[in-house]
Parts: structure tokens; C-alpha cells; sequence
């Protein structure tokens, strides 16, 4: 429990945020930023401080998620409401038909790989796709730069060099508190940052250098069920720069779900291109005239690029689909059940 009193917009509020209160909820409430999500609870922070919410008691919060705001009641029995977040994340649930949130209200997104075997341009064009759906920026961060040499750094240099021109890019040794500072132009005060990559590229690393042990906004351990420590891993640290920091845990799956307007932002060019196909629903396979493949043998557009385009945009829509469907089939469960207890209430009444 930290003493520790933030206002408001050091919490990232926006105006935007203004837009969606109601005069009495202006007079009736306290909004508050959810910082931490355990399993069954919320840690949540406002201007008066910290606190806990518990999940069974409003389960209307189960759609919340980490950066989330929150109008509080000052009458404590009353719900709270969740207010509709800037920016969010969200991606297929691995294994169940489901979105899942990962973050809300982020306004930067530092996508981190590392220069060895995980640095893959297929897995940051979807994290690229994620961020550009969320209309949140990326800045992509290359680890582990202390253990290859310039030549071989500039080699996977040269591979960015075609995924997106405006993208920022640093190389960076984490271990070095200096080269982390390079992120901190993106951490100031206000600001919400998110740190997205695959396991071991050295997130945590950045996280623990940005961020000063007091200042984080709680310990990430609360017990389990069999008295263990677990890590939640779904906390927001305040940065010593001001803002706040998401760590996020290693995504061993990144299904795209909803992110149809995301991946077409990230293949640019090739919709761009496509625009001068022959036939205006030309699949870039081996139609005449296809300007796409054109740029491919021309050595214009890398092949493997049209290849993972085309591969997220059915991704994509296959998931948003089944999640669909699946939503649908829960409505048409649930009006079952209900017109069947409407039949039963009926036949007890008359
Ligand atoms: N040499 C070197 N090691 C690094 C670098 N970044 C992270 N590591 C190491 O890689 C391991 C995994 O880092 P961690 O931050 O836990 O990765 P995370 O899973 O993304 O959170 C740790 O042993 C780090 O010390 C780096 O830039 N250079
Ligand atoms: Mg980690
Ligand atoms: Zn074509």
C-alpha cells in the first residue's frame, strides 16, 4: 500500500474521459484507473488514492481490463461504471471463442524483439497490426544489441527498413540503464505505455530500469488459491519520467481478432498496389496483370510480406466470425432458457 497521492491526469485522464460524465455523476462519483487485475479483484487508483473492488460483488466489470477508468459512486453499494476507453487492445482468447482484452487507453506501444532468433518481421507486423487497430503508436524496441555486432544489427536494419517508413525504431541493451532512457521521451507524465513482445526479449528488464521499485503502484504477487505466491503480471507501474508502464506478459499466441482495418493500415503498399491490379478483386495469385506480383518479381515488394498479409486478414476474419457465432449461439441459448422459464412463471400463474 503505497501513501503516495496522484491527481488525475498524472493517472492519464483526458478529456475525452469528460465527454461521458453526467453533471450528477460529476457530483456523485470519483473516477478511477484500474492498475492492477488479479482473478478476482481490482486494484484501482483515483486522486484519493488506492482501491480494491471485488469482481462477484460488480460483475459488470468483468469486461474491464488493465487501464481501464472507472466512475466510482461515493455511495459505496451503488455499481460503478466503466467509462469506454480511448484505445484497447485485444486479441482471440487461445482456446476459447472469446476476445480478450489486454490493455486499455494505451498511447504508446513499444513492441519489443530482440536481435537474435525471436526478431521475426511476420510477428511484428502483427504486433504492428494490434497497435495500428487501436490507433495506439508504435515505437519498436530491438533488445540484446550488447550481443551481435553493427553488421549484423544493420542486416535486420535493412529487413524493418520496408515495413513501415515512419516506425521508430531503437537498439537497445536493457541491461544498461542508460540505453533503456531511450524510451523514456515516450513515458512522460500523463502518458500510458505498453511493453508487448514474446517471452524473454527483455520486457521485465525495461520495466525494472523505467520504473523505481517505490514507485510502483503495488507488489504484482497476491496469494493463490493453494497459498503460493503467483505473479499476475498485469500491473502499471509508474515510470520515474512521470507516466505509466504496462508490462505485458510474454504472448505465446497473438490470434488477431476485429482487426480488419489494423492489418490493411500495416500492408499499405500493397493495397495501394492492388489498386492497380487488372481485376478489382484480383486475389494477387495468377491473375494477368496483377500489379502485386508485378512488384514482387521487380523485387519491389518481398513475397513473404503478401504472404502474411493475406494470412492475417483471414486470420482475422475467421476469428471474428467464430467469436461471432459463437455470441450468437450464447443470445440464442440464453432467450431459450428465458422463454422457457416465461412459459413456466405462465402456466404457474394461470
Ligand atoms: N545481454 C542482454 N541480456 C538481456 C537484454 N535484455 C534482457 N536480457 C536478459 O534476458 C533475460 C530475459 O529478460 P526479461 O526482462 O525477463 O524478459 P521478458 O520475458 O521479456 O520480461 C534476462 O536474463 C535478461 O537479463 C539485453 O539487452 N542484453
Ligand atoms: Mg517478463
Ligand atoms: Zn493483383
Amino acid at each position: 500500500m503505497s501513501e503516495k497521492q496522484y491527481s488525475l491526469s498524472q493517472l492519464g485522464w483526458k478529456a475525452f474521459f469528460n465527454q461521458q460524465l453526467s453533471l450528477e455523476e460529476l457530483e456523485q462519483s470519483n473516477p478511477y484507473r484500474i492498475t492492477q487485475v488479479f482473478r478476482n479483484r481490482l486494484q484501482i487508483w483515483g486522486e484519493s488514492g488506492e482501491l480494491d473492488v471485488s469482481l462477484a460483488q460488480f460483475p459488470n466489470l468483468q469486461t474491464s481490463t488493465i487501464g481501464d477508468w472507472l466512475l466510482m459512486p461515493n455511495e459505496p453499494s451503488f455499481a460503478p461504471r466503466l467509462l469506454e476507453p480511448l484505445s484497447c487492445f485485444q486479441r482471440k482468447s487461445p482456446g476459447s471463442n472469446t476476445n480478450q482484452l489486454i490493455a486499455s487507453n494505451v498511447d504508446t506501444a513499444f513492441i519489443v524483439s530482440s536481435f537474435n532468433h525471436d526478431f521475426n518481421l511476420s510477428r511484428i507486423e502483427r504486433y504492428l497490426a494490434l497497435t495500428k487497430e487501436a490507433q495506439v503508436d508504435a515505437v519498436l524496441v530491438l533488445t540484446k544489441a550488447d550481443l551481435v555486432d553493427q553488421e549484423v544489427q544493420q542486416t535486420y536494419l535493412d529487413q524493418l527498413h520496408d515495413l513501415q517508413s515512419q516506425l521508430v525504431v531503437l537498439c537497445i541493451n536493457a541491461n544498461q540503464s542508460e540505453d533503456c532512457k531511450q524510451l523514456e521521451g515516450w513515458c512522460g507524465v500523463g502518458q500510458t505505455c505498453v511493453l508487448l513482445g514474446s517471452s524473454g526479449v527483455g520486457k521485465t528488464t525495461i520495466t525494472n530500469s523505467l520504473c523505481t521499485t517505490s514507485e510502483k503502484t503495488a507488489t504484482i504477487r497476491e496469494d493463490d488459491s493453494k497459498g503460493r505466491h503467483t505473479t499476475t503480471g498485469r500491473s502499471l507501474f509508474f515510470t520515474q519520467a512521470g507516466g505509466l508502464l504496462l508490462d505485458c506478459p510474454g504472448m505465446r499466441e497473438l490470434q488477431l481478432t476485429d482487426c480488419e482495418e489494423g492489418v490493411k493500415a500495416v500492408f499499405d503498399d500493397i493495397q495501394q498496389l492492388a489498386t492497380k491490379c487488372k481485376f478489382a478483386d484480383c486475389e494477387h495469385q495468377s491473375e494477368p496483370q496483377c500489379a502485386v506480383q508485378k512488384a514482387i518479381q521487380s523485387g519491389e515488394l518481398e513475397q513473404r510480406r503478401l504472404i502474411n498479409f493475406q494470412k492475417m486478414l483471414r486470420e482475422q476474419a475467421r476469428n471474428s466470425m467464430t467469436i461471432a457465432q459463437s455470441h450468437q449461439k450464447d443470445r440464442e441459448f440464453g432467450q431459450l432458457i428465458k422463454s422457457s422459464l416465461d412459459a413456466k412463471r405462465n402456466m404457474r400463474n394461470s
